[in-house]
């Protein structure tokens, strides 16, 4: 039996099982999500799903894959129905049924602009990571950015996130249909106020007008979100099509944990979402901090130190001795303090609970995808925090083992040519400092790229000495003794 609607009312049937409990059929797509990936389907989804199941609402997503079609045609031939699969203590399965139409921008770019451009769609969300946004170093839209050079020339067939967003605030405009939120649900710090940057920039490069008319009518509110969501593997699908009895071909999987921290700036109206957990305030800065810092932190730090040791899972690495006392301790000493939390929030408790997470036998998190895009991830999780301990006079040297660990793991693919996924993969190629066996000439060939550490961190050389020391401690030691590398460093 295949998961479709058809076959939704014998899963219905089974009380293990939760499925939509609103008029699936006569529910309306009123948001567009950018993006959607594992991440949106476990989480962004999964709360409207829930908001529609306790207050209904023409709240129905279309998501729209920017290049693959593998989603739309998966999801097809299930009439976009998938499996949420919760893994934990417990283990809980929920059928969603929010996403009702699945577009692929390369090859429906005419579909994807009506969509965004009908007066139904309120809400426009993204899930397109780092990279996405196309922002300089100077914080300003990338003009020169290949993608957005191509769109500024060809807007009505655009190939970023920014120019169909753009366009479709553009004929919105023309036909005087009122403007859509914008809602970035991505790892970036501050994604609100980028994203905002990013659109305000690409519009006044196609009229002034319309960046004004942006400015006074799209609501980017900032947002943090969590949960973690290995990607889905072909044992997922084997075990959630046996265990809920139906053939699933795209389950998602995630562990029980979720949070959605929303700007409370917000213009028309919105699913019940805070009828449903997600948390409604005016600063989310805190919130957003925290997590990168201490969660995403940690994650990228596990990721590259416990590849280089040869664990290949979160739970692998988290479970050595060594590498928990070593992110508890880089948690504690360098990453708390180093930020304002919000009032509500314990960080103490917080950070513990996070590495209790990272400890969830049921969820197989690979080290090697949270390895990918560190040129992009590491400027929001571990830099920022190196640059406040700095100006803070509070120590950086476990977090330099952390950067350095991620250096290491770059020289050792380059070494072996092996792949590296990242979108500045090529720069790493061309550098050649980075193949050398001199580890000042490394460190000074990583700090040398602009676009990740600015023309500031360059010139302090109290963290390059940290780098280099960092860095032979791990090129003399064994990465898997984490413990005497960072005894021998502090
Ligand atoms: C991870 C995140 O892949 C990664 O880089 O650190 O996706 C992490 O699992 C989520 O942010 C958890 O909310």
């Amino acid at each position: 039996m295949q998961l479709s609607d058809k076959t939704l009312t014998n899963l219905a049937e089974n009380s293990a099982i939760t499925t939509p409990k609103y008029d699936r059929a006569n529910t309306n797509i009123g948001i567009v999500h950018l993006g959607p990936g594992a991440f949106h389907r476990a989480h962004q989804a999964v709360y409207t799903e829930n908001a529609m199941n306790v207050a209904g609402g023409n709240w129905g997503i279309c998501g729209v894959s920017l290049r693959s079609a593998d989603a739309r045609d998966v999801l097809a031939k299930q009439d976009n129905l998938y499996t949420l699969a919760i893994l934990d203590k417990e283990i809980n399965y929920q059928i969603i049924g929010a996403i009702k139409e699945v577009l692929v921008a390369s090859e429906q770019s005419e579909q994807v602009l009506a969509r965004l451009s009908a007066a139904a769609t309120k809400l426009v969300t993204l899930t397109i990571t780092e990279k996405g946004y196309c922002l300089g170093a100077d914080g300003q839209l990338d003009v020169q950015h290949p993608d957005i050079a191509y769109d500024l020339a060809h807007r009505y067939q655009p190939k970023s996130a920014i120019g169909y967003i753009v366009q479709a605030l553009s004929q919105r405009k023309d036909h005087n249909i009122d403007a859509f939120n914008v809602l970035s649900c991505d790892n970036v710090s501050g994604n609100g106020d980028k994203l905002r940057r990013a659109v305000i920039d690409y519009a006044a490069q196609l009229d002034q007008t319309l960046a004004a008319w942006v400015e006074a009518n799209v609501a980017f509110p900032n947002a943090m979100v969590d949960s973690i969501t290995p990607k889905t593997e072909d044992y997922t699908v084997d075990a959630v099509s046996t265990a809920i009895g139906a053939k699933d071909n795209w389950p998602i999987q995630r562990e029980q944990f979720t949070q959605w921290v929303i700007e409370d700036n917000w213009k028309g109206e919105r699913p019940a979402w805070d009828k449903v957990g997600v948390v409604f305030t005016s600063d989310v800065d805190g919130f957003e901090k925290a997590k990168l810092r201490l969660l995403n932190c940690l994650h990228s730090t596990l990721a590259y130190a416990g590849s280089l040791a040869g664990f290949e899972t979160v739970f692998d690495v988290t479970s050595d001795s060594a590498f928990y006392d070593f992110i508890c301790k880089l948690a504690n000493e360098e990453v708390i303090g180093s930020f304002e939390p919000p009032k509500e929030l314990d960080v103490h408790s917080y950070s513990k609970e996070i590495i209790e997470r990272f400890l969830n036998p049921e969820i197989r998190h690979l080290l090697a995808q949270i390895a990918w895009d560190g040129s992009q991830k590491l400027q929001m999780r571990i830099l920022p925090i190196i640059e406040d301990n700095l100006r803070l006079g509070r120590s950086t040297k476990l977090l330099s083992l952390s950067l350095a660990c991620w250096f290491e793991f770059i020289c050792r693919a380059l070494k072996e040519n092996k792949d590296i996924t990242d979108p500045l993969a090529d720069e790493f190629a061309n550098l050649t400092a980075l193949r050398s066996n001199d580890i000042t000439e490394v460190v000074e060939g990583f700090l040398s790229i602009e676009s990740i550490f600015g023309n500031e961190l360059i010139k302090n050389s109290q963290l390059k000495n940290q780098l280099i020391e960092s860095l032979s401690a791990l090129r003399l030691g064994e990465t898997c003794q984490i413990n005497a590398i960072v005894e021998k460093l502090c």
